[in-house]
């Protein structure tokens, strides 16, 4: 697939549904309502829809938009690697055939909708957007450009990931032409944590376990921590990427309880080791800096199942 095809497919259909991912971050909404604005925009009828409610966090994504009444025809997945994300809420489009069209960028996608557009280099789904919308000769509106700013600095870390590429940096600044307060942008998705997550980060660094001469660092966030902290689900984003803080650690994995024994997993390395094929050991993927994945069983076993894949990895006999 290339530009032109889906260029065509945007303008030769109407009463779009967008999909976004569960538990979604910066980049699913950025790109999903920066897609539902340009075909509003081009006069077609679109939606973005979710598992679960938008979360407040990323209000100001959504702060202009309500939902339009129509009868759905054509839907669009972006940044959806495979239908398990959809969430149970949006389930019903898992089966075969419902999904017309994916836009993703990650390596693991799995090919299904009817048609996709994976482009694994990119830093973000709203970057693999706003080049398609120039490839359109489509002039954003500024509720676009924050939503596509969002997508990509929120993808890479505020420009500081690996996946941060010039492509990337170049996006930025043509999105910041349209005069919006990205300052503002990033202070909300980078600096300003609640209360609850300031103190659930702190009793998880307290009880942080380190393994293989401090080169693995383990954070473990259980059920009653979550539920004590009062936060709401999406301001658990970047837990992940505190155990790759410390010096020396060349793996650093969280723990995230989700039910009584089913653990989500997340991966951060280092350039040394490559987080989606550690993932997709236990049947997650991602990208090769960051992945996850599920294990069910009690901690203390999916503990010992991380730290005896980690032992092969990092090559300890015993
Ligand atoms: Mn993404």
């Amino acid at each position: 697939m290339d530009f032109a095809e889906i260029k065509n497919i945007l303008e030769s259909h109407d009463h779009y549904t967008i999909l976004t991912h569960k538990s979604p971050d910066g980049d699913t909404l950025g790109s999903g309502f920066a897609l539902c604005d340009v075909l509003r925009g081009m006069g077609k009828k679109a939606n973005v829809v979710n598992s679960e409610a938008f979360p407040p966090r990323y209000g100001f994504l959504f702060e202009n938009y309500a939902p339009m009444n129509f009868e759905e025809q054509y839907v669009i997945a972006v940044d959806i690697a495979d239908t398990q994300l959809l969430g149970s809420g949006l389930s019903a489009y898992a089966e075969p055939g419902r999904i017309d069209l994916c836009i993703d960028h990650h390596v693991s996608n799995k090919q299904f909708a009817t048609q996709t557009y994976v482009d694994a280099n990119a830093s973000a789904v709203a970057l693999i957007l706003y080049d398609l919308f120039r490839f359109m000769e489509i002039a954003l509106t500024k509720t676009a450009a924050v939503c596509l700013y969002t997508g990509i600095a929120t993808d890479t870390g505020c420009f500081k990931y690996e996946n941060t590429t010039p492509a990337a940096h170049l996006a930025a600044a043509g999105l910041m032409a349209h005069g919006i307060d990205f300052s503002g942008i990033n202070r909300k998705m980078f600096d300003v944590k609640s209360k609850g997550r300031v103190l659930l980060e702190q009793s998880a660094v307290a009880n942080m376990e380190f393994f293989f001469d401090d080169r693995c660092s383990m954070l473990i966030i259980t059920r009653q921590m979550m539920d004590e902290s009062g936060m709401e689900p999406a301001e658990f984003d970047g837990l992940a990427s505190i155990p790759l803080q410390i010096e020396g650690v060349e793996i650093g994995i969280t723990v995230r309880q989700r039910h009584e024994r089913i653990f989500k997993v997340s991966a951060r390395t280092t350039e040394r080791f490559d987080a989606s094929e550690f993932c997709r050991s236990f049947g997650g993927g991602g990208h090769k800096r960051a992945a996850g994945c599920e294990i069910s069983g009690t901690l203390e076993e999916v503990k010992d199942q991380l730290t005896a894949q980690l032992r092969v990895l990092f090559g300890y006999t015993k």
